[in-house]
């Protein structure tokens, strides 16, 4: 009997933990001084044979959060707000500078690069996915880094 239970725990514990919705490399901008904006990019991967959306996100310290896209109107690149985030079956959509990305305004405090910051995703499937942004600079990552 005792067994039994403890299996029952076991179950329900994995499926809770098992995202069908993969949320990676979470990170956010670097606020510049004197403005109370930012924007958070990510990688999205549903696991699923069913297309979702992604539909809302939700950020500490933020009080609003909007999902935005690039596209490009007479030679000019213009960000447009979005409803939802297509994700098809099986497939990955990474949020990128330039392309999508969920865009912060209103910040209660600057993010200074370092810091972390909790997010939720939140998907047309009912899923919700918590995970932590990295507060980084983007003159300061990538290929062009100085190793002082
Ligand atoms: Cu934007």
């Amino acid at each position: 009997m005792k067994k039994c239970l403890i299996f029952v725990l076991f179950a329900l514990f994995t499926q809770a933990v098992v995202a069908e919705i993969q949320v990676t490399d979470v990170w956010v901008k670097e606020s510049i001084p004197g403005t109370n904006t930012s924007a958070l990019f990510a990688t999205l991967y549903n696991t699923t044979r069913k297309p979702t959306e992604l539909i809302k996100v939700m950020v500490e310290g933020v009080d609003k959060a909007e999902l935005h896209t690039h596209n490009e109107q007479d030679g000019m690149m213009q960000m447009r707000r979005v409803a939802a985030i297509d994700i098809g079956a099986r497939a990955t959509v990474t949020l990128a500078p330039g392309g999508f990305h969920v865009m912060l305004f209103q910040l209660k405090t600057p993010l200074k690069a370092g810091a972390e910051v909790a997010v939720e995703f939140r998907f047309s499937n009912g899923e919700h996915v918590a995970a932590v942004a990295k507060v980084v600079n983007p003159h300061q990552t990538g290929d062009h880094q100085h190793h002082h």
